[in-house]
């Protein structure tokens, strides 16, 4: 069995759903801090959980039984910023808590990390698996920090620990909550309904973006991959497009002719985007797990408008 923290999220509500699909619906423990009327987290075992409570989590380990842990609740990018202690005690104090339960309990165990753990002295083109981090946000400080601790635990109790670095991460599902890529997310969502979106990141800034079904595969494949051909653990570079706000617009106006992108650049989400990779290099991560991807822009462009307007078109 699968315990996930932070199920009701934006890679969680997704995960919670594959993993269901593929192993079974009561294979799949859903934890998060409060419910909602997100069906995938209610739609098998579900259990209130603060990632604070780690004596709470060890008795919802012990209770299903699980063999593996995966820790996604965290605060993101902009959040973090806004709120650095707090986002310092729940991104660690949380980590801390799983990584423990998977020592004490012998669980496999995930947590991603993101290209927020590269800062502005990281060579930003084709960004190397190994290179230097020295964030200047405190998620980056988090993420990198959860990255070397998830070693440590491999290295020192033998917990089979691996992460990825996501890129900024796109779905229609549910949307995600104070990320600095979120402007790649609610560009469909208004292109749908609105023909026109205001975006708070600057025409020319290029991040790593993913489609979620691509993040969710991953996932999956990494944590079945053949433990003695992983060289890297925590965590690999994996991304599927570098684009820039003009990148979209153009892509959505294939589709929808007459949306139009505008600017609005709010300085703290520009500040963090500007000191994180423009492209990262994913080499180590297809040749040791043979990660690989299906969307790029085109396709994942038709697929989101498609799935948003089935949403909420619905004449
Ligand atoms: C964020 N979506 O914006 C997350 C992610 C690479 C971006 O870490 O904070």
């Amino acid at each position: 069995r699968i315990l996930i923290t932070g199920a009701l999220g934006q890679i969680g509500s997704e995960l919670v759903a594959q993993l269901r699909k593929e192993y079974g619906t009561d294979h799949v423990v859903a934890t998060d801090i409060r419910r909602t009327e997100n069906e995938v987290g209610i739609g098998g075992p579900f259990e209130l959980l603060d990632v604070l409570d780690g004596k709470k989590m060890v008795e919802i380990a012990k209770k299903y039984q699980v063999d593996t842990i995966i820790h996604l609740a965290a605060l993101l990018s902009a959040t973090a910023e806004k709120n650095p202690l707090l986002a310092w005690n729940i991104n660690m104090g949380g980590l801390v808590n799983a990584l423990e339960v998977a020592r004490e309990l012998q669980l496999q165990f995930f947590t991603p990390s993101s290209i927020g753990a590269f800062g502005p002295s990281t060579p930003k083109d084709n960004t190397p698996q190994d290179t230097i981090q020295r964030p200047n946000t405190m998620y980056g400080v988090n993420k990198v920090a959860g990255e070397l601790l998830c070693d440590y635990y491999f290295q020192k109790f033998g917990v089979d620990t691996r992460g990825l670095r996501f890129p900024g991460l796109i779905s229609y599902v549910t949307p995600p909550g104070g990320g600095t890529t979120d402007y790649a997310v609610e560009i469909y969502y208004e292109a749908v309904k609105r023909k026109k979106y205001t975006s708070f990141i600057d025409k020319g800034t290029y991040m790593d973006m993913m489609y979620m079904p691509d993040a969710i595969r991953a996932i999956i494949q990494l944590m079945e991959a053949d433990p003695t051909k992983l060289i890297h653990r925590n965590a690999f570079n994996v991304t599927a497009m570098s684009v820039a706000p003009e990148h979209f617009e153009a892509e959505i106006q294939k589709h929808i002719p007459e949306f139009v992108l505008e600017y609005d650049v709010d300085p703290a989400r520009q500040r963090i985007a500007e000191s994180w990779p423009n492209s990262i290099d994913t080499t180590a991560a297809k040749q040791e797990w043979g990660f690989h991807t299906e969307y790029d822009l085109s396709k994942m462009t038709k697929d989101m408008l498609e799935k948003l307007q089935a949403k909420y078109m619905k004449n």
